[in-house]
């Protein structure tokens, strides 16, 4: 894994893994053949069934919140007049930043314009069915009142609040999920935390200041673990996700059990697939790009910038168009996955205006068309959405995915939703695989029936000559199967 490649976002971006064939996405969604573990997790154990109601909600948010907020937002991207190029909360580690230096950026961190309440509300205004936070980032500070570890917003900082209690208290009252974001293994503040070799760190802990030596057992005994327990029980019913990340080396089988043995305490609790240790978790986490297929028969969300950092980078104006986020949600959406999109407020804890105004539209879309990403499985057509690289790779190593933007489609029940791209006044497919008995434009708020036609596999439809969406127009099928 190439970080300061895998991390650097470019719009959309896809990689793939086999033939085009759509029909293949959806799948079962139970692990045919579990690896054997010290300690088996929920996945290893439980049956499909009970699989499908765990993941019931996940699967029907499709749209999800990440934030990436910490101390970092406060250099936020240049550290003594020097600019990293790489993405904003590994500026401690791109810039070799001491331990000492670092940590006494907590003495600054006053983010007084943070408000749990407008930031769910953002989330909720913009279709997003779940939120999930850095609690802990790989610089090992704690944005929550920890009492494992000093080094946290509450005890090490003047703004002496906990956002995400804040967090949590507004989820509740807004009605949306709440997870927590956990640097399991890396931490650059605490001794014996982990670090990825880079650089001309130490070749072999990844070290760069002496006082990042120790023991990894120590580290992973006195705050890893107790803070992943303090996170599980002291926000009374979140986290409903933990979303772990870059294990390292450390996480061997047998470390990572013992977080296991904590997280199967929670029956209800989804994580991811980056706890390391040979555990699979329960979703796949493509990190900015869409897998061309998807992943046939797991659970799976791409995580994305909206600019090129995750954490607050002021200089960072590189930000995706309204009309490619919305195209990237019903992209992932017709594959079947859940897209959770970034936003990193800054060091005063406002979230940067373009990412809310990228929000508000990709809000006045799902408004409209909520309908037809909520819920929905993959698409049911095999048709080709682009090609494949004969020469270039994608970022998984496998051929690139060059898609093309004429539309997708997704599913529920007897309704085919199509969302079209590139408008031609007339929708036409070779291979529809079922019956067609009306069709109109979920945007027309009367319904109006659209005139179709349907010779033996061929579907024709007449539409208007005009767009009512140029992001995306959504052409309903009602069917029988
Ligand atoms: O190193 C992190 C990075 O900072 C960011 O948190 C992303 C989000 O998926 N995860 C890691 C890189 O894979």
């Amino acid at each position: 894994m190439n970080l300061l490649h895998r991390s650097i976002a470019t719009g959309l971006l896809f990689a793939s893994s086999a033939s085009l064939s759509f029909a293949q996405l959806q799948g079962s969604k139970a692990d045919p053949t579990p690896t054997k573990h010290p300690v088996p997790a929920i996945q290893d154990t439980e049956t499909a069934a009970q699989r499908d109601a765990r993941m019931a909600w996940w699967r029907d948010a499709r749209f999800g919140m990440f934030i990436h907020w910490g101390l970092y937002s406060i250099p936020a991207g240049e550290w003594k007049g020097q600019r990293t190029t790489h993405i904003g909360e590994w500026i401690m580690n791109d810039l070799s930043i001491p331990v000492a230096d670092y940590k006494a950026l907590a003495k600054q961190f006053n983010p007084t314009g943070f408000s749990a309440h407008d930031i769910v509300a953002l989330a909720k205004s913009s279709g997003m069915k779940y939120i999930v936070i850095t609690s802990k980032h790989h610089d090992g500070f704690a944005m929550f009142d920890s009492k494992a570890d000093p080094f946290n917003i509450v005890a090490a900082t003047p703004y002496h609040r906990d956002p995400l209690k804040e967090l949590a208290e507004e989820c509740r009252k807004q009605g949306i999920k709440l997870g927590f974001y956990y640097s399991q293994a890396q931490d650059w503040t605490a001794p014996g935390g982990a670090a990825i070799v880079r650089g001309n760190h130490d070749k072999v802990t990844g070290h760069w200041d002496k006082a990042q030596d120790g023991s990894f057992d120590d580290y992973l005994h006195k705050k890893s673990i107790p803070q992943i327990k303090e996170l599980l029980e002291n926000y009374k019913g979140y986290p409903v996700v933990v979303w772990f990340d870059t294990p390292t080396k450390m996480m061997t089988p047998e470390r990572a059990a013992e977080i296991v043995k904590l997280l199967n305490k929670y029956p209800n609790l989804i994580w991811n697939n980056r706890l390391g240790g040979t555990y699979k978790g329960d979703t796949e986490t493509p990190e900015q790009y869409i897998p061309a297929q998807g992943f046939p028969g797991r659970d799976w969300e791409s995580c994305m910038t909206i600019n090129d950092t995750w954490g607050y980078k002021s200089f960072d104006t590189n930000f995706k168009s309204s009309e490619t986020l919305i195209r990237n949600l019903i992209d992932i959406a017709s594959k079947g996955g859940n897209y959770l999109l970034n936003i990193g407020p800054d060091s005063k804890g406002i979230v940067p205006q373009p990412e809310v105004d990228r929000l508000h539209d990709m809000g006045k879309w799902m408004k409209v068309n909520g309908e037809a990403i909520y819920g929905t499985s993959a698409t049911i057509f095999d048709t080709p959405t682009g090609t494949f690289s004969a020469t270039e790779k994608g970022r998984d190593g496998k051929p690139k995915f060059n898609p093309t933007w004429e539309w997708r489609s997704t599913t529920k029940g007897n309704k085919v939703y199509i969302e079209i791209f590139d408008w031609k006044g007339h929708f036409h497919v070779d291979r529809m695989p079922r019956k067609v008995t009306g069709a109109y434009l979920l945007a027309d708020s009367a319904h109006k029936p659209l005139k179709f036609t349907q010779k033996g596999a061929a579907l024709d439809v007449d539409l208007p000559a005009q767009a009512l969406d140029p992001v995306a127009t959504v052409l309903v099928l009602n069917t029988t199967r």
